[in-house]
This record gives structure tokens, sequence and C-alpha cells, in this order.
């Protein structure tokens, strides 16, 4: 169990370079695992996307939440979505392209990408503790719009394991932004899926380019062996 008092720190295999990483000051985010991208008539399918595709991501981002919670690291699930009445939805956004319904239409799992829907929730296989942090944003960047920035001051983290979906879309814009406040984001590249498997790869490309441009990848496997390298020793 970490102690918050007390820095636990290990190094990570990653790409470009290794990166040492203290958890006491780490946090796993999961981004927008939710019905809405995951399952059959919810957001993602009815941009014309093939939502099956993202189910990979599912057992590594398992296996990480179970360590996170075996040890004590702070966990953010995030959740892209709208008020009801839409206040918080560009036009820009809901009018876009011709999807088959768009945000705020009903469908199988209730209105399309609308904060308390049956879509909206995270899928049963992530599903968050109460006592774990969950942010509900309205773009595709977690600290936009939201109180994101406050709740990691709060808990002293300088450190994202990010994983989740899109890779191109939400988890990149989320990446970018955390880079820019100065936080280090290591990205789990088997916990995250796209709908376009080329833009997945790129996506990790663009991360971990030029000396590591936004950040850091490595895969599931990597954190898990860190952090039992590390149990070991202590
Ligand atoms: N469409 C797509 O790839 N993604 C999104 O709209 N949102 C997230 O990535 N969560």
């Amino acid at each position: 169990m970490l102690n918050s008092g007390q820095a636990s720190i290990a190094t990570v295999v990653a790409e470009p370079e290794p990166v040492e990483l203290d958890w006491t000051a780490t946090a796993l985010v999961i981004i927008d695992m939710q019905r809405d991208f995951m399952e059959p008539g919810g957001f993602g399918e009815t941009l014309g996307n093939d939502v099956l595709r993202l189910a990979t991501a599912v057992q590594p981002i398992a296996n990480l939440l179970g360590m996170a919670r075996e040890m004590g690291m702070l966990v953010v699930h995030t959740r892209e979505g709208h008020l009801p009445d839409l206040s918080d939805a560009p036009p820009a956004k809901v009018e876009r392209g011709a999807p088959s319904l768009r945000i705020g239409d009903p469908g199988p799992m209730g209105r399309i990408l609308i904060r308390g829907e049956p879509g909206h929730d995270i899928i049963a296989d992530l599903y968050p503790l109460d006592s774990e942090v969950v942010i509900d944003k309205p773009g595709k960047g977690a600290f936009y719009a939201t109180e994101l920035s406050d709740v990691l001051q709060k808990y002293g983290i300088e450190n994202l394991l990010v994983c989740g979906v899109t890779t191109e879309v939400c988890v990149n814009t989320t990446v970018r932004e955390a880079n820019d406040r100065g936080y280090r984001c290591v990205v789990i590249s088997d916990g995250c899926a796209s709908y376009f498997p080329e833009f997945h790869d790129m996506g990790l490309k663009m991360i971990k380019a030029q000396g590591g441009i936004f950040g850091w990848v490595t895969d599931s496997a990597a954190i898990l062996k860190a952090v039992n390298a590390e149990t070991a020793i202590v």
C-alpha cells in the first residue's frame, strides 16, 4: 500500500526512454470507457464506427485498475457527455457531419452522449468504485471545463498513466492538455484503442516522437512489472 508521506520510486521501461515514477505522485487516468463508445447503439456507432474494435483495451485496463486499487493509487475515470438541455454542447459539435443519430437524440441506450443515460455510463468491467474520481467532461480533453486540475493538485499528482478510448481523439487531446500543464504522461499502448488501427499506431507515435514530445509510451505489462519489482525490494 502506498504511503503518501514516503516516495515509492520505480523505473518503467518505456519509449522513447525509461521513465522514473514516484507511485505516490502518480494517478491512473482511464479515458471514456463508456457504453456510448464501446457498445453497439451508442455515439461511436452513430458516427459509422465498428465499436467492437475497442474491446482489446478492456483487459489491460482492468489489470491496471486492479493494481491501482491494490496499491492505493489515485484512480480517475472520465466520461464524455452533455447536460440533458445540451447547454454545454456547442452547436458546432452537435450539428457536425451526418451521424445516424445526433447528440441528444433517443437511441437504444438512452439519449446519445447525455449524462445520466445508460449509454453514458462506464462499462461494467471497469466500473468505478464510490471512492474513485469520476470527471464529467463536455469536450475531448479531460482538463477543458472540468475540475481535473484541482483534483490532481489536491492529491499531489505529477505523473499520469493514461489509457482509454480513443487513442487519437480523447486520449491524445488529454495527454496534450496534461503535458502543457506539466504532468509526465505515460500512455499505455494496449490500454488504448481506436476505431482506426492506423490512427492508434500514429497516435502513439506522435506522443513518443522527438524525445517524447508529449510523453512516454509503454504497455500494461511493463507497468505491472515495475510495480512488482519495486514491491519485491520493499
Ligand atoms: N469519435 C472518437 O473517436 N472519439 C470520441 O468522440 N471521443 C473519445 O475519444 N472519447
